[in-house]
Order: structure tokens, then C-alpha cells, then sequence
């Protein structure tokens, strides 16, 4: 086989809830309290990697994480019924599936030595998901275990945040040739948090030996984050030549376009005006939190939002574009609603490693038939609703644990990931 894009998608874990943990995350504040569906959330997930496969990309999958994290209660000096609730709900979310923020990834032919390196996110800035990293690590060291092929790092130290692959664009003429590497990091956000480095940034670009004449470090804008878009995959995503963006994404967007243009001469910039689009709707509508994807014969498809379509400016917008000599050919709609209303698009669920799928553990791959199999486990084990008033419900948490072990040993891994 030969080096390809693959899409690494987290599978929705059976504790999915809306607790409203993510503050900037305008989605997650805003269903704080709702009740979940883990069963159709997860199915949800399935169908969009069902739909990538029929497009003929190659798909695989992370696995959903052992919930509640006790390990992490105990170094807290609590557990699950003493916790308080929002430590408790910490415990419980199952934000791994956000598949973008896993890690960092550069493919070998950016890297110095010739490896594909990966570094694990520390995620340190909200309380939730600073505990993923230990169970992201194991699964990344034995997905990615051939020492021929890749080296998987721990996380960055704390208090540098680093949200991983979500913050991380790679342009390129194909996905096989070198590429120009951008890490977007946030200094300010109004009333939230940056959660991106530059610090971390500079120790992953570092620790990935990536050539610093071809790695650019851009701001992302205060008006970007302060509007909610707290990763900079919620207003921008490129794909090999194609930068797809909106025009109030970067603090300085002409001098990063000219660096830009100066190192990689075949780039193509979609830049989409706010006189078009405004930032509140784009972050609405989840436009640019899309898959851009080269497909087999060659075109480039975003797997977008079912619901962005139904924001009239971004309808207006995508079909003008389509219908226009863009790079962007087609428009395919996918429903990830569950994942949607706690910020997380089709693209947030996704992380993507350009590598030869021939190097990779082939349990963390999937074909069709594998789907399916997944799909029937998880129709039979997750549960179909959670109210956040249900996390501290005993028979509710050992269900939540059979679920997970079921899928674990369906998959071959359960002697290698456990609680
Ligand atoms: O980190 N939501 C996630 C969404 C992450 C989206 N990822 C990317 N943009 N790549 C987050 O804010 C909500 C959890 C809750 O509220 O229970 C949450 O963590």
C-alpha cells in the first residue's frame, strides 16, 4: 500500500451527556442540562465513518474511554458517589470522541528523521478533558506501534495548553509530498479562555523535528474566539492545496496568506467574506467545521453539517461556491446532532494521520462489515437517554462500564486498554 489520508473518528462513548463543561463553547453552555442519547449519538458517529467508506476513504476508529475516569477521582482523593457534581460530571464526560483533539500529528515526509510523529494533547485548559490523555496514549501507542513507522509522544507539559490536531493545519500539493505545517495558537478571547499555546505549539513543531522554514506559527483572532469558535477548526480547515477559511479566522490574515503563498505557490485560499457569512453564523452553522477531503478520483467533497444548510447566508454561500470553478466540487451532508449540540462537527470527531494504512494496528481500522459490527453493540449496550441528574445512578454507571467492555473485547483490545 501507499501512504494515504486516513480519518481516525472517536467512537461516542456510552456516558455521553450535556453538562455544560466547555466554557467558550457556546453548543455546550447552551444544552447544559439537557438529556443525552448516547445509543443514537454513537450511531450517529458510525453512519459518518459508514459514509466516508462508501466514499472510498480510508477510515478508522479510536475507542471511547473507561468512564467514570476513577483513576483520576483517586488522585482527586474521591470517587464516583463522594465527588462533587461538576468533579463527577468531569469524570464522566465522554469528550474523547472529539477525536481532533487527541493529538498532533506530522506525517514522515515533513519530519526530519523520517517518522511520522504524533504528540498526545494535554488538553490541560478545561478540567474535563485533562484527564483523557493517559487512555489517548495507550490506544495511539499500540494503533501506531510499528517503531519503523511512527513515534507517539506524551503530552507537552502544563500550564501550556495544547488542543492538539484542531489547531493544526497542513497545506500541501498531495497528501504524499512535504508539506508547509500551521499551528494556530490564541493569545486572547474576550471572556474565554485560548486554549492553544504558542508555547506547546513550539515544542510540538520541536519535538515533531519539523523544518522550521516550512512551519508557521499564526494567531488566531481575539473577535474568532470571543465569538466561539475556541479551536481554530471551527472557522477554518485546509486540505492539501486548498485553505478553506473565514475571513476574520487569523489576527494578521494578510501576512500569514503572503508567508503562505511565498512557501507554497500552488495554494488555493477559499476565503469566505463576513459580509457573506457572519462569524456568529459560522460558528452556528459548523460550515467550516467540515471534512475536506480529496476524493479517489481526485475532486475535493466537505462533509459538512446536515444543519448547516438550514442557516440561509451559509446555504446562499455553498451552493455560489459549488456552482462556481472552486476547488470544492461537492457538498456531502452528514446528521452528528448529538455531537453537534456539545460543539463537536463532523471534523472535531476526526483525527487524520497521512500515513500507509499498512503500518496501522488494523484493529484501530475499519471497514463496513466491521461498522456494522460495532453498530449492533452498541444498539444493544448504550444507554438511550441520560439527564445529568442520572451521572451519580449506580445501575446507570455499571451499564455504562458493560458497554464499554463489550465493544473493547469485540475489537480484540481487551488485553491491551482496560480501567
Ligand atoms: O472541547 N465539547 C468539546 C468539543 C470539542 C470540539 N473539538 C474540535 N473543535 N476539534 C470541547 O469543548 C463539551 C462537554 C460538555 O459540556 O459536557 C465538550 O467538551
Amino acid at each position: 500500500m501507499s501512504v494515504r489520508e486516513i480519518n481516525f473518528d472517536g467512537i461516542v462513548g456510552p456516558s455521553h451527556n450535556y453538562a455544560g463543561l466547555s466554557l467558550g463553547n457556546l453548543a455546550s453552555a447552551s444544552n447544559a442540562g439537557a438529556v443525552s442519547h448516547p445509543r443514537a449519538a454513537a450511531l450517529q458517529g458510525l453512519e459518518k465513518m459508514r459514509n466516508n467508506v462508501r466514499l472510498g476513504l480510508v477510515q478508522g476508529i479510536f475507542l471511547p474511554q473507561w468512564r467514570p475516569d476513577a483513576a483520576w477521582l483517586g488522585s482527586l482523593g474521591t470517587s464516583v458517589s463522594d465527588a462533587e457534581p461538576h468533579i463527577r460530571a468531569a469524570a464522566m464526560s465522554a469528550s474523547s470522541m472529539w477525536a481532533a483533539n487527541a493529538a498532533t500529528v506530522s506525517p514522515a515526509v515533513d519530519t526530519a528523521d523520517g517518522l511520522t510523529h504524533l504528540t498526545v494533547a494535554n488538553l490541560v485548559t478545561m478540567p474535563h478533558r485533562s484527564h483523557e490523555w493517559p487512555q489517548t496514549l495507550a490506544q495511539l501507542q499500540f494503533a501506531f506501534s510499528a517503531r519503523s513507522a511512527f513515534a507517539v509522544h506524551g503530552p507537552v507539559p502544563p500550564p501550556f495548553g495544547d488542543e492538539g490536531a484542531a489547531n493544526h493545519m497542513r497545506l500541501t500539493d498531495h497528501h504524499g509530498a512535504p508539506g508547509i505545517e500551521i499551528f494556530v495558537y490564541g493569545e486572547a478571547g474576550g471572556p474565554f479562555p485560548a486554549r492553544q499555546h504558542i508555547e506547546a505549539s513550539k515544542a510540538v513543531a520541536r519535538i515533531h523535528r519539523l523544518d522550521p522554514a516550512r512551519t508557521l506559527f499564526v494567531r488566531q483572532s481575539e473577535a474568532a474566539i470571543a465569538a466561539g469558535a475556541f479551536h481554530n477548526d471551527v472557522v477554518a480547515v485546509a486540505n492539501e492545496r486548498v485553505l478553506f477559511a473565514h475571513e476574520q479566522a487569523f489576527a494578521d490574515k494578510d501576512g500569514f496568506y503572503e508567508r503562505l503563498r511565498a512557501l507554497l505557490p500552488c495554494v488555493e485560499i477559499v476565503e469566505v467574506p463576513a459580509s457573506a457569512v457572519s462569524l456568529a453564523d459560522a460558528i452556528r452553522s459548523y460550515l467550516f467545521n467540515a471534512q475536506l477531503v480529496t476524493l479517489p478520483e481526485g475532486d475535493m467533497a466537505l462533509v459538512l453539517p446536515s444543519e448547516a444548510q438550514d442557516i440561509v447566508p451559509v446555504r446562499r454561500w455553498l451552493e455560489a461556491m459549488v456552482a462556481s470553478n472552486g476547488p470544492i466540487r461537492r457538498l456531502v451532508p452528514v446528521d452528528v446532532r448529538q455531537s453537534m449540540a456539545n460543539g463537536g462537527g463532523p471534523a472535531c470527531l476526526r483525527l487524520r494521520v497521512v500515513a500507509d494504512p499498512a503500518d496501522v494496528d488494523p484493529r484501530f481500522l475499519v471497514d463496513e462489515a466491521k461498522l456494522d459490527g460495532i453498530a449492533d453493540i452498541v444498539a444493544h449496550y448504550w444507554p438511550e437517554t441520560i439527564a445529568p441528574v442520572d451521572l451519580h445512578d449506580t445501575r446507570l454507571i455499571a451499564r455504562i462500564e458493560q458497554s464499554w467492555l463489550t465493544l473493547v473485547d469485540h475489537l480484540g483490545l481487551s488485553g491491551d486498554l482496560g480501567p
